[in-house]
């Protein structure tokens, strides 16, 4: 009987998260303000959902790196990782926390890979190598390096203060080299979380009809995106990573890039 009521538990859940490949799972590395002024210690939020429909939340495991590259100097931040949950509108997830030093003017970007995570909808590995920044003092020093993950979207715009109606221009990197026609989700941060009580915040969009939102990358590995309005917007290139088997399954290895837009007012 139990286990018939866990299996009709089972159903319901699957009827109300049905599989949704058309759309995006994002991993996050979030906090509110990336343009800084004063030094110390600044909260981010490790969380794997969909948040342009502000959807189901995915759980994290243990991130197998976590570090922050300022002025050309990588400093490990595994150890300022707590696990937390993240409440997302229909859902709880396992998420992290964590605290990166901020001291000196300049870029710091942030980069986590994650534990793979298995989508059993889809049978596959999904693993999403995530790049945010932060910025001190309007000094740029590091955005434009990469920070030397397997694979990895390198801005060709500063990504701390891109303006809304103007373009966004990146290049899909994998082992240092250009991806050509690589596929390129494109996400609206609709929900930021609320770093108070690591809950989905009010959605401001709606997710698009037709799914997500795709770019290409060319010949030489650029895509370019008109950036429509001001907030955080993501980018996923998928499956461009070298690895491509996990625990025997397929693995999507994806470089993700989160930027900051603001209005020009
Ligand atoms: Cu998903």
């Amino acid at each position: 009987m139990r286990t018939l009521l866990l299996l009709a538990g089972l159903y319901a859940l699957a009827l109300l998260f049905p599989p949704t490949p058309a759309w995006a799972h994002f991993q996050l590395i979030y906090t509110p303000q990336v343009n800084l002024t004063k030094a110390g210690p600044v909260p981010v939020r490790l969380i794997f959902w969909h948040p342009f429909e502000n959807g189901h939340a995915m759980d994290m495991g243990p991130p197998e790196a976590f570090f922050v590259v300022h002025k050309g100097q990588r400093t490990d931040l595994m150890d300022t990782l707590s696990p937390i949950t993240f409440h997302g509108a229909g859902n709880d997830a396992k998420a992290y926390a964590a605290k990166v030093p901020v001291k000196r003017n300049g870029d710091y970007v942030l980069a986590v890979v994650p534990a793979p995570y298995y989508e059993a909808s889809e049978d596959i590995y999904i693993q999403q190598l995530a790049k945010s920044l932060l910025n001190k003092g309007g000094v740029p020093t590091d955005w434009a390096e990469p920070v030397g993950l397997p694979t990895e979207i390198l801005p060709l715009n500063k990504p701390t203060n891109v303006l809304a109606g103007s373009t966004f221009t990146g290049r899909v990197l994998a082992e240092g080299r250009p991806v050509a026609g690589a596929e390129i989700e494109v996400e609206f941060m609709a929900a930021e979380p609320d770093m108070a009580t690591d809950a989905a915040g009010a959605p401001t969009a709606e997710p698009m009809p037709g799914g997500s939102v795709v770019v290409l990358s060319d010949a030489n590995g650029y895509f370019t995106f008109g950036i429509p309005r001001a907030g955080f917007w993501g980018f996923a290139a998928l499956g461009t990573g070298p690895v491509t088997e996990h625990n025997g399954k397929p693995l999507s290895q994806d470089a993700v890039l989160w930027i900051r837009a603001f209005d020009v007012r």
